[in-house]
C-alpha cells in the first residue's frame, strides 16, 4: 500500500474509524480531508473506547503523523477539548498537523444552524447543529475565516469584525436574538490561535511530500457517500463531499495518487436525520437492530434509523467512489436472525429502476425489492478468519459482493481491532 483511502457508503456510521484504525497500523500518515466534529467515530483498542470527532483516527498511534486537510472546518474550542482529552488518556498528540487552508468554525455558525433549523420546522434536515453548514457556506461565499487567519492576529481581528457586523445584524434584525460580542471573541480565538499554533502548517506541502517520501498514507472518510452534497440526498446531506474525489480537493493531494479506495458497508443500514430511506424498517426489525447494534449517535445520542442493506445505495457509492475493495462491518449484529433481507433495487410506478434516483421526490415513492436469505443463528464475534464463518455469514457478505460488483476486502465481526478478517 502506497495510499488508501476509507470511505462510507452508506448515510454514515458504518464503523469507518474501526477500519481506519485497523489500516492505520500499517500506515505512516492518515489524513482527514472533510467534515468537522458533526462526526463521531468510536474505536476500540484493548477494550478502552475512544471517541473521535475532529482527530483522525490514527491519532491512538504515537508513531503515525495524523493531518487536518485543508477541506475539514475547525472548531477550535472542540478540538482543543478532544486533545486534552486524549492526553489525559495517555495518548501523544505532538504527531498532529492542521492545514493553515483550513476553516474555522466560530460561534455565530453554530447559532445559524440551530435557529435555521428550528425555523424551518418539519422541513428541517435534523443536522448535528454545530454549525458545519453556515461555516462551509461562508467559505464558498469567500468570507470564511482560516486557520491562517486565526494565527495572525491583525488578520483575525480584521475578519472578526467584517463578519460579526454582518452576522450580529442578521441576529438582531432577521433572528430576532442579540448579537455576539466582538472584544470577548476576539481575545477567546486568540487565546485557542496560542494553543494549536504548533499543529498548523501547509499541510498540502508536508501530505505530498510524505508520499513522495514513500510512506504509506491512509485517507479517512467521515459521514458518507449518501451524505454528500453533491452525490447525496441533497438537501438531507451534510455540506461536504465525503466521496473518493473530497479526499483529493480536501487534502491537496491529486487523483493519481489515490489508490486501494476501500468502501464500508455496515451489514445493514442506519440513517440519522431526515431524509428518504427506502429500505426503512420502522417495525420490529429495525428495533431489533437499533438495540442489537446500540444504534445511537456517538455525539448526539440521537436513536439512529434503521433497516435492511441496500445494495442500490451500495452500488452507486462503489461506482462515484471507484471502489476498490468492501470492508462489511457489523455482521455480527445479524447473528439472532433467522432470515435476512437485502433490498437490490427499487420499482418507481411499476418498473424496475436502473440508476439510482437524484430526484427526492421520486425516491420517497419507491418500492424496494427484496431478496431473503436464511440467517445463520451463530455467535460469530469469535470467528478468526473467513473460513470460520458459518456457511451462510459467507453466502450473505459474498451475495453483497456480487450485488455491488466489488471484490470484498475486509469483514468485521465485532468492535476491537482483533474482530477482523482480512480477505485481501
Ligand atoms: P450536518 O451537521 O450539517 O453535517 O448534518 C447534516 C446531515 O448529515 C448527517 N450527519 C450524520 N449522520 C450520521 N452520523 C454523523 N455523525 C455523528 C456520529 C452523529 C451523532 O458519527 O455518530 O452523534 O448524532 C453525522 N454527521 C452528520 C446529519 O444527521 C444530517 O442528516
Ligand atoms: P463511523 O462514524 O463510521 O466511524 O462509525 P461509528 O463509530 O459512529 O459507529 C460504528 C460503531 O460500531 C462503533 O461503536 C464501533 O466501535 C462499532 N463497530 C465497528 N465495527 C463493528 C463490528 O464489526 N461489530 C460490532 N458489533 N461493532 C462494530
Ligand atoms: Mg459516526
Amino acid at each position: 500500500m502506497a495510499t488508501a483511502m476509507v470511505l462510507g457508503t452508506q448515510w454514515g456510521d458504518e464503523g469507518k474509524g474501526k477500519i481506519v484504525d485497523y489500516l492505520a497500523q500499517k500506515a505512516d500518515v492518515v489524513i482527514r480531508s472533510q467534515g468537522g466534529n458533526n462526526a463521531g467515530h468510536t474505536v476500540v483498542v484493548d477494550d478502552r473506547s475512544f471517541a473521535l470527532r475532529l482527530l483522525p483516527s490514527g491519532i491512538l498511534f504515537s508513531d503515525k503523523t495524523c493531518i487536518i486537510g485543508s477541506g475539514v472546518v475547525v472548531n477550535p474550542k472542540v478540538l482543543l477539548e478532544e486533545l486534552s482529552g486524549m492526553k489525559e488518556k495517555g495518548v501523544t498528540v505532538s504527531q498532529l498537523e492542521i492545514s493553515t487552508r483550513a476553516h474555522v468554525i466560530m460561534p455565530y455558525h453554530e447559532r445559524i444552524d440551530e435557529e435555521d433549523e428550528k425555523l424551518k420546522g418539519n422541513a428541517k434536515i435534523g443536522t448535528t447543529k454545530n454549525g458545519i453548514g453556515p461555516c462551509y457556506a461562508d467559505k464558498i461565499n469567500r468570507v470564511g475565516i482560516r486557520i491562517g487567519d486565526l494565527m495572525d492576529k491583525d488578520t483575525f481581528a480584521e475578519k472578526l469584525r467584517i463578519n460579526l457586523t454582518l452576522k450580529n445584524r442578521l441576529f438582531e434584525t432577521y433572528y430576532g436574538c442579540q448579537g455576539f460580542d466582538y472584544d470577548a471573541m476576539l481575545a477567546e480565538y486568540l487565546g485557542y490561535a496560542d494553543q494549536i499554533r504548533q499543529y498548523v502548517k501547509d499541510t498540502n506541502y508536508s501530505a505530498n511530500l510524505y508520499i513522495k517520501q514513500g510512506k504509506k498514507v491512509l485517507f479517512e472518510g467521515a459521514q458518507a457517500t449518501m451524505l454528500d452534497i453533491d452525490h447525496g440526498t441533497y438537501p438531507f446531506c451534510t455540506s461536504s463531499n465525503p466521496t473518493a474525489g473530497g479526499a483529493c480537493t480536501g487534502s491537496g493531494v491529486g487523483p493519481r495518487r489515490m489508490e486501494n479506495i476501500v468502501g464500508v458497508v455496515k451489514a445493514y443500514t442506519t440513517r440519522v436525520g431526515a431524509g428518504p430511506f427506502p429500505a426503512e424498517q420502522n417495525n420490529e426489525v429495525g428495533e431489533f437492530l437499533r438495540q442489537t447494534g446500540h444504534e445511537f449517535g456517538t455525539v448526539t445520542g440521537r436513536p439512529r434509523r434503521c433497516g435492511w442493506l441496500d445494495t442500490a445505495v451500495v452500488k452507486y457509492a462503489a461506482m462515484v467512489n471507484s471502489l476498490d475493495y468492501l470492508a462489511i462491518t457489523r455482521l455480527d449484529i445479524l447473528d439472532g436472525l433467522d432470515t435476512i433481507k437485502i433490498c437490490t433495487g427499487y420499482k418507481y410506478q411499476g418498473q424496475l429502476l436502473q440508476e439510482y434516483p437524484a430526484s427526492l421526490d421520486v425516491l420517497e415513492h419507491v418500492e424496494p425489492v427484496y431478496e431473503e436469505m436464511p440467517g445463520w443463528k451463530t455467535d460469530i464475534s469469535g470467528c478468526q478468519s473467513y473460513d470460520e464463518l458459518p456457511e451462510a455469514a459467507r453466502h450473505y457478505v459474498e451475495r453483497i459482493s456480487e450485488l455491488v460488483e466489488v471484490p470484498l476486502g475486509i469483514v468485521s465481526v465485532g468492535p476491537n481491532r482483533s474482530q477482523t478478517i482480512i480477505l485481501h
